[in-house]
Order: structure tokens, then C-alpha cells, then sequence
């Protein structure tokens, strides 16, 4: 790409009374704990530490925005399927996760991360079904691929494309930047769309 769209924080929501009302479109980033979510945001924005991320699992805590070239928000959501969390924070983020999802109007697509390792897990299972109920643009991004080994990542890939659509998945690693063009169309056709 020839420009990297310029990409600043914005706001983290805690509730959803402090949830922006500027109407500009959003995209969010959903998927587990540790999946690469706050890492992907990075990787678009080419900065090393706009979004938080963490080796442990639970970083984001909030819904976080990140406004992008003026124009829309990339929302960081906070993973699902961390255990250690406590019972109370652990409804708290799936509230004002499920109201986000169910509710923003503004939300024009969704970047559904899942581990390219190990596919979908138990806690992934009820954000697909969510997922293709929505009926809304998806774009199933297989993280952290640089572990895959090269004939692995065919492997994989064969499998994804067969369950997701090839023009729907995309293999992803936040530390070289593979998928990252691929990644962007999306969200540029996506925008276009709607
Ligand atoms: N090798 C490799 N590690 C990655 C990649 N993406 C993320 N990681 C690592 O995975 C860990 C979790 O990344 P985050 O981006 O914080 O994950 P998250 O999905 O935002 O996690 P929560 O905020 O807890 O929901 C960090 O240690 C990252 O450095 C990748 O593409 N390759
Ligand atoms: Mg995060």
C-alpha cells in the first residue's frame, strides 16, 4: 500500500453510555484472549504500542477505539474465553460485548481472529454461530501463522478455505506483516459497501 492510513487512539469504553455518537462507520476486531487482536491494530497502524498487548491473557479490558484517517474506527473488543478473570468482570465484558455487537448500528464489519495453530476453539464456537447469524461482512484473519511451518500453513489454509470461503480468510502474522495488504482491501471493500 502506497500510504499507512494514520491511526490514533481515540476512546476506551468501559460502558456503554460513553460509546462515541459521531455515526462514522466501525469495524471490530473479535476473538479470544491472546488471539492477536491488539497486536493486528498495531501491525495496520505500523506502531509498536498504540494498542496495549500482552503475553497474558485479559489485556484489554475495554472496548477500545481507534480512529482511523479521520474517517472510521478500528474497535478493539475484549478477548472471550479467559478463565482467570473473576465470575463479575467476566459478565461485565460479555454485556457490553453482546450489546455492542447486537446493538451498534455503526458496526460494518467484523475481523474475527482465530488461532491459524489450532483453528476454532471451545469459546469460539459461540461467536461463529453469532457470526453467521449476523449475516453482516466477516473476515476470518488465522493469526500468529509465522509459527506454522510453510507446508503446514497449506494445510491449513485448504481447511480454512473449505470452511470459511476463500475470499473470506485471510493467514495472518502480526510480526512479519503477512496478510496485511490482504487485510486492508478487506476493510476498504467493506467500507465501500456499506
Ligand atoms: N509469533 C506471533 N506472536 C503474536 C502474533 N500476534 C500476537 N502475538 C503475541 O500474542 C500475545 C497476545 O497478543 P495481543 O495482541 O495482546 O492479544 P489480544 O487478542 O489483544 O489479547 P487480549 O487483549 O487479552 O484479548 C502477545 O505476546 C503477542 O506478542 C503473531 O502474529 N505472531
Ligand atoms: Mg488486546
Amino acid at each position: 500500500m502506497a500510504r499507512i492510513p494514520e491511526i490514533t487512539f481515540f476512546k476506551a469504553v468501559y460502558s456503554l453510555k460513553d460509546i462515541p455518537s459521531t455515526g462514522l462507520p466501525e469495524i471490530c476486531m473479535s476473538g479470544r484472549s491472546n488471539v492477536g487482536k491488539s497486536s493486528i491494530i498495531n501491525c495496520l497502524a505500523n506502531q509498536r504500542n498504540l494498542a496495549k498487548i500482552s503475553r497474558t491473557p485479559g489485556k484489554t479490558q475495554s472496548i477500545n477505539y481507534f480512529i482511523v484517517d479521520g474517517t472510521f474506527y478500528l474497535v478493539d473488543l475484549p478477548g472471550y474465553g479467559y478463565a482467570k478473570i473473576s465470575k463479575s468482570d467476566k459478565k461485565k465484558f460479555s454485556e457490553l460485548v453482546n450489546t455492542f455487537l447486537n446493538e451498534r448500528r455503526e458496526l460494518r464489519g467484523v475481523i474475527q481472529l482465530i488461532d491459524s495453530r489450532h483453528g476454532p476453539v471451545s469459546g469460539d464456537y459461540d461467536m461463529l454461530r453469532w457470526l453467521e447469524m449476523w449475516g453482516g461482512s466477516v473476515l476470518y484473519v488465522f493469526t500468529k501463522s509465522d509459527k506454522l511451518s510453510s507446508n503446514e500453513k497449506v494445510k491449513k489454509m485448504k481447511m480454512y478455505e473449505k470452511e470459511y470461503g476463500a475470499e473470506n480468510i485471510v493467514m495472518f502474522s502480526a510480526l512479519t506483516g503477512t496478510g496485511l495488504e490482504t487485510l486492508w482491501s478487506w476493510i476498504n471493500r467493506t467500507l465501500k459497501i456499506t
